[in-house]
């Protein structure tokens, strides 16, 4: 297996009907969204972190994540602000797999995901162990760009597209839920597009 992913297999995320969501409109293009700045990232100092309540926290520097088994998932994009993107291919590491090599807690029931410049997110295991859900480094055949989260950002292809973390680099497995940056700025916790659950209600 190399970066290229020629050899990767292809996971098709579930089609929901209908596949343009409530409220949503398709384009084409591909917008670029996040609050604050596109951080600088050096690959030589990078890592990817596991903690929380595991038995074996993981570390992985960028060179030992290349190394971990990858796949390709095919799925659209849901973003809150109403446009949807059709037919993507991402690739990468499935969420799933550096989960089980962390060895989770019988008490863990949702995952913090943390990115650079403080930016978080959070989902339950349930929703992460969904076999769509991707640390993505490459898309459409080209490695990610930094706005879009180069080198690492995770992809949820069920839910709204903020809990899509870019430049992500700690997995933080918890107990009890807490809400994560736009959870606590307004935004659904839940963010599932098909029940249209963008904003919350207090
Ligand atoms: N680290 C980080 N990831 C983030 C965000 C952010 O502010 N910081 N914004 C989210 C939001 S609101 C959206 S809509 C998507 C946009 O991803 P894109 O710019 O690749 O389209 O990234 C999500 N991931
Ligand atoms: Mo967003």
């Amino acid at each position: 297996m190399n970066s290229s992913g020629e050899s990767a297999d292809i996971i098709e995320s579930p089609r929901r009907e209908p596949r343009l969501p409530p409220g949503q409109v398709k384009t084409e293009k591909w917008p670029v969204l996040h609050h604050g700045a596109v951080p600088g990232v050096d690959l030589a100092t990078w890592d990817l972190v596991v903690d929380g309540r595991v038995a074996r926290p993981q570390r992985w520097s960028w060179e030992e994540f290349q190394a971990l088994p990858r796949r390709r998932v095919h799925s659209d994009i849901h973003c809150v602000t109403r446009w949807s993107r059709y037919d993507n291919l991402w690739e990468g590491v499935p969420l799933r797999e550096v989960i089980r090599l962390a060895s989770v807690e019988p008490d863990a029931r949702f995952a913090i995901l943390h990115a650079e410049l403080g930016f978080t997110t959070n989902l339950p295991l349930t929703e992460l162990s969904q076999d769509d859900v991707l640390l993505a480094d490459r898309h459409d055949g080209e490695p990610l760009t930094p706005e879009h989260g180069w080198p690492l950002r995770l992809v949820v292809p069920r839910r709204y597209f903020w809990k899509s973390a870019k430049w992500i680099r700690r997995i933080e497995l918890v107990a009890a839920d807490q809400p994560g940056f736009w959870e606590r700025n307004g935004y659904h916790n839940d963010a599932d597009p098909w029940r249209e659950e963008r904003f919350s209600d207090w």
